[in-house]
């Protein structure tokens, strides 16, 4: 048997393309069954749910996921309720967000926080008792990062603060952090002033910013001032090569969970 993912994506936003593509690639090198499919950016929302609808009773397809954003005639709620929660690999699905904040371990958690969790534990940094300042308050990343690492469970047990842009003094909770977790986009936005000394520094921005020296004309920057914050951070995860790739490894890892569970 093997594992199938398909990928919708939808319109022409240059950064969903290059991470798409990285999606499918990485499905291939691990010897999975990947389908992408690209829709025009005038597809209607009806087209669109029939072809999930189509996925969902797909047999060689275990995963599906449609790439965020989507195009402004879309409802994305929608999209994502209408995926088959056993196929939803992305978390998104309310069923599978509700699994994971209660501590159901038969969900699936979003990528990018689990990316994020793997990250810690392989870097022999556990959360439990630690103080876990999110900064950011996204669906798909700082509320699920939130519910993982406040869970009593192994990753979990830690004290969380998550800020957001009506929280005032912000800098003044992230220098509390012993492990500070950047989910914001906005280029460098976080400096060396605002970390605690020794902390433990995960940035999940992922910025485009024009660069007329670089030959793409842009060069990606995370939410961190790398430079300045590694001098005080005792571990820090860089951009790009850090939180991205980890949420394509984990994307995998769910596909790879949905096929086992499809066939048991
Ligand atoms: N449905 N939409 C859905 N699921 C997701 O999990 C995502 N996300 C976010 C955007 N929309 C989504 C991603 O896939 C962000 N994201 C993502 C995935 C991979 C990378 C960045 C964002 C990544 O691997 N970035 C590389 C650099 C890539 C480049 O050259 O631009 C890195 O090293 O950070």
């Amino acid at each position: 048997m093997r594992p199938g993912l398909a990928v919708i994506l939808v319109g022409d936003d240059p950064a969903s393309h290059v991470y798409v593509r990285m999606k499918g690639r990485a499905c291939e090198e691990a010897g999975m069954h990947s389908v992408t499919m690209r829709l025009d950016a005038a597809t209607s929302q009806e087209e669109l749910l029939a072809q999930i609808d189509v996925l969902n009773a797909d047999p060689l397809i275990h995963g599906i996921l449609v790439q965020m954003p989507v195009p402004k005639q879309i409802d994305a709620d929608a999209v994502v309720r209408r995926i088959r929660p056993e196929k939803d690999v992305d978390g998104f699905h309310p069923i599978n967000v509700g699994k994971v904040f209660i501590g159901e371990r038969d969900g699936f958690s979003p990528a990018t926080p689990a990316g994020v969790l793997q990250l810690l534990l392989r870097s022999s940094v556990d959360p439990a008792g630690k103080h876990c300042v999110i900064l950011g308050r996204s669906n798909i990343v700082g509320k699920p990062m939130a519910s993982l690492l406040v869970q009593n469970a192994p990753g979990g047990n830690a004290t969380v603060t998550v800020c957001h842009s009506r929280t005032p003094d912000l800098a003044a909770h992230a220098k509390r952090a012993d492990i500070l977790i950047v989910a914001i986009g906005r280029p460098k936005m976080v400096t060396a002033d605002m970390v605690k000394p020794g902390a433990v520094v995960i940035d999940v921005g992922v910025n485009r910013v024009d660069d007329p020296n670089a030959k793409k004309g842009y060069s990606l920057v995370g939410d961190v001032d790398f430079a300045g914050v590694s001098k005080v951070a005792s571990k820090i995860s860089p951009v790009p090569g850090g939180v991205g790739p980890m949420t394509i490894a984990m994307l995998l890892s769910n596909t790879l969970r949905a096929a086992e569970r499809m066939h048991a």
